[in-house]
């Protein structure tokens, strides 16, 4: 359930903005939430690319108990990298990823939440954010570097100007790369700095699952992703779970960046660990 969860995102083709694959997987997540009980609300902006290019962002919001002023944030982000820039060969490098664990896992383990909350009714308010272009950032081989942000766009457009006037969560929760094969997610830098309380919530939650395998006691490198505005904001203090490695040149599992973040690298029982961990936080809340 969960891995066809990913799969059917993967299989729409790279979601990069403005591609028509982009559009279709935005109009099924959209549908989905509504499906699953949400709220739905649509977020479209106009955004200029470090390159000039001109496109249209698009956050996918599915509110659950909308009135409700106790409220919980999940997010993860539904765009895929439109360059494979840590592949080797040059050709390669310029074509766009699957993104089935950067990008798709974090959503698909949102969708079923999303199922499980209209099942069982929480009684407070939840806020499902699928983040638009979380991943255009500049590409390494970059010889003119353009400043600016341009990593996290989505989320920093939502936390200057979120879907609700002066919105805010008790806490957070980011889901990015949620489905490899022996994930290891360490305490993230920014998480422990803006969330602390949150993440021993999260770790002993998992720990009490018995998924201390996969969340790791030990804290990682500091990581500029979605949770970042959304801290900075002062939106919700956020927790980014995220897939780190000590072994890797760049700090990410191996496919990261590259052609091979595909479905092969998707195991089920991550996916499974992280769903079952932030369930166990919600309805212990
Ligand atoms: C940087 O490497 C600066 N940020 C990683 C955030 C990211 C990219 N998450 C997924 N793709
Ligand atoms: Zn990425």
């Amino acid at each position: 359930m969960l891995f066809r969860s990913v799969e059917i995102q993967v299989d729409f083709g790279p979601r990069v903005p403005g591609t028509e694959a982009h559009r279709r997987c935005g109009d099924y997540l959209a549908g989905k939430l509504s499906e699953f009980g949400a709220e739905v609300y649509e977020q479209y902006a106009d955004v200029t690319h470090y390159n000039g290019q001109n496109i249209k962002l698009r956050n996918i919001i599915g509110s659950y108990a909308p009135d409700n002023d106790i409220r919980v944030l999940l997010f993860a982000h539904w765009d895929s990298r439109p360059f494979a820039d840590e592949e080797s060969d040059p050709v390669r490098q310029q074509q766009a990823i699957s993104g089935a664990d950067d990008g798709a896992s974090g959503v698909g383990v949102l969708l079923e939440i999303a199922r499980q909350l209209q099942q069982n009714p929480l009684n407070i308010g939840i806020d499902i954010i699928f983040f638009d272009m979380e991943d255009w950032g500049q590409p390494s081989y970059t010889d003119n570097w353009v400043s600016g942000d341009w990593w996290c766009v989505g989320s920093g457009y939502w936390s200057e100007q979120p879907h609700v006037d002066n919105y805010k969560a008790e806490f957070g929760i980011l889901l990015d790369m949620v489905g490899g094969a022996n994930a290891t997610f360490m305490k993230e830098g920014y998480s422990l700095k803006y969330a602390p309380i949150v993440v021993d919530k999260i770790w002993s939650s998992a720990l009490k699952l018995n998924y201390s395998k996969y969340f790791i006691s030990q804290s990682g490198g500091y990581i500029t992703d979605d949770h970042l505005p959304v801290n900075k904001h002062k939106r919700a203090p956020s927790v980014n779970i995220i897939n780190l490695k000590q072994n890797t040149q760049t700090g990410f599992s191996s496919y990261w960046h590259t052609l091979n973040d595909d479905m092969r690298n998707i195991d089920s029982r991550t996916l499974k660990a992280v769903g079952q961990t932030v369930l166990e936080v919600l309805y212990t809340e």
